[in-house]
């Protein structure tokens, strides 16, 4: 009867602990402003690095070398370009002030795989990864904290 009523209490702080981690909002982050330099090079059909993560408010640079011929980047939901030519890097800043994923594509026609040369703009922290993380933590702390017959 003592042993039941451990465990009872050890659900009753790990099922709220899980739902927290799950689903509470996260904190706003805050405001200090950031600069985010990338170099993103554009070569036959692909950008590298072809996913960038910041955070909103962050203040992003994007230098783009291309290496074979004119490529462009546009980001779309911000609307933003920039093109290079070949050997002449150009540069786009602006504020990340939208949060949220973003297509960034090649806007220049630079041949046959051009409409499958597409990237990324990630503006927000990696949510689902911080939450899995803490719900794969909460899981080992019950397998280890939990009493073994319970377990099995
Ligand atoms: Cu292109």
């Amino acid at each position: 009867m003592k042993h039941k009523f451990r465990n009872l209490r050890f659900f009753r702080v790990l099922i709220p602990a899980a739902l927290l981690v799950a689903f509470a909002p996260f904190p706003t982050p805050d405001v200090t402003l950031t600069e985010r330099y990338f170099q993103v090079e554009a070569k036959s059909f692909e950008f590298f690095p072809a996913e960038l993560y910041v955070n909103p408010g962050d203040h992003v640079t994007i230098e783009l070398t291309a290496t074979d011929v004119v490529h462009g980047l546009f980001i779309d939901g911000y609307d933003l370009e920039v093109r290079a030519e070949p050997g002449q890097p150009a540069t786009l800043t602006f504020v990340a002030d939208r949060p949220g994923s973003f297509r960034t594509r090649c806007s220049v026609t630079c041949g046959d795989m051009h409409p499958f040369m597409i990237g990324k703009l990630h503006v927000g922290p990696n949510r689902l990864l911080w939450r899995g993380m803490g719900l794969t933590l909460l899981a080992v702390l019950a397998v280890i904290l939990l009493p073994r017959r319970y377990a099995l």
